[in-house]
C-alpha cells in the first residue's frame, strides 16, 4: 500500500494531534528499520496504523476481547490497552492487511511481548521516542536508539514501568514479561 493511501485511511480514525503522532511514529520507525535492519515498508505500515483503534468505543472492544480475542486477561487492567490487541484486529478485517508481522506489531505495540520481532521492537520504540513525545527520560531512550536497539526498549521499559508505579496503576503482567525476557536475552 501507497503511504499516502495508507495515510488517508488512517486519518479519519484519528484526532489532529494523534495524526501528528502517528506520522511521527512513521518517520521514526522508517529510520530505525533502516537503522536496524528491518523492512522500511512494513515499519511504515505497522506505524500508521498502530493506534486505529485508539479512539474506538471502549465498551464495543471489551466485547471483542471477550469474544473473539485469545489475550482475555487485557480486561481486567486498563483500557488503554485495548487499542493495541484490536486495532490489529480490526486491520485486518476492516482494511484487509494480512501480513502478520505488521499485524503483530500492532498487536504489541503497547505492551511488547517476550522474543519481539525486529519489527515489533522497532515499532514499540518509535512510538515512544517519535519527536512530538515529551516522557521524563526520553531523551536518554533516543540517545541509546542511536545504537542499540534492546537497549533503549530496556530504558524504555523502566521509565514506563516507573511511572506506572508512581501513579499506582496495575501492571500488565505482559509488560513486565517482555522487561524480564529482554533484561536477560539482549546481546
Ligand atoms: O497509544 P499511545 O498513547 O501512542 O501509546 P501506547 O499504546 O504505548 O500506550 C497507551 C497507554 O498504555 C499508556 O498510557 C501506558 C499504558 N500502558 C502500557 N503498559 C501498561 C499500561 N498501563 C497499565 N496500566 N499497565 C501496563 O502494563
Ligand atoms: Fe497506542
Ligand atoms: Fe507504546
Ligand atoms: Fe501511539
Amino acid at each position: 500500500m501507497e503511504q499516502s493511501r495508507a495515510l488517508e485511511l488512517v486519518k479519519p480514525h484519528l484526532t489532529e494531534s494523534r495524526y501528528t503522532h502517528t506520522i511521527g511514529v512513521m518517520e521514526t520507525a522508517i529510520i530505525l528499520a533502516e537503522r536496524f535492519g528491518e523492512d522500511k515498508k512494513k515499519a511504515e505500515i505497522a506505524a500508521v496504523f498502530h493506534d486505529y483503534a485508539k479512539y474506538r468505543d471502549k465498551e464495543q472492544m471489551r466485547q471483542l476481547v471477550r469474544d473473539d480475542l485469545p489475550c482475555k486477561d487485557i480486561l481486567e487492567y486498563s483500557s488503554e490497552l485495548l487499542h493495541a490487541p484490536c486495532g490489529a484486529h480490526y486491520v485486518e478485517k476492516e482494511l484487509d492487511i494480512r501480513d502478520q508481522e505488521i499485524i503483530d506489531a500492532i498487536k504489541y505495540h503497547t505492551t511488547g511481548r517476550p522474543n519481539m520481532s525486529g519489527l515489533e521492537k522497532v515499532i514499540f520504540l518509535a512510538d515512544y521516542i517519535e519527536p512530538n513525545r515529551q516522557f521524563p527520560g526520553v531523551d536518554e531512550v533516543r540517545e541509546l536508539a542511536e545504537s542499540n536497539l534492546d537497549e533503549a526498549i530496556i530504558q524504555m521499559l523502566e521509565n514506563m514501568i516507573s511511572f506506572l508505579i508512581s501513579k499506582r496503576q496495575l501492571l500488565y503482567p505482559l509488560t513486565l514479561e517482555t522487561y524480564n525476557h529482554l533484561i536477560t536475552h539482549f546481546e
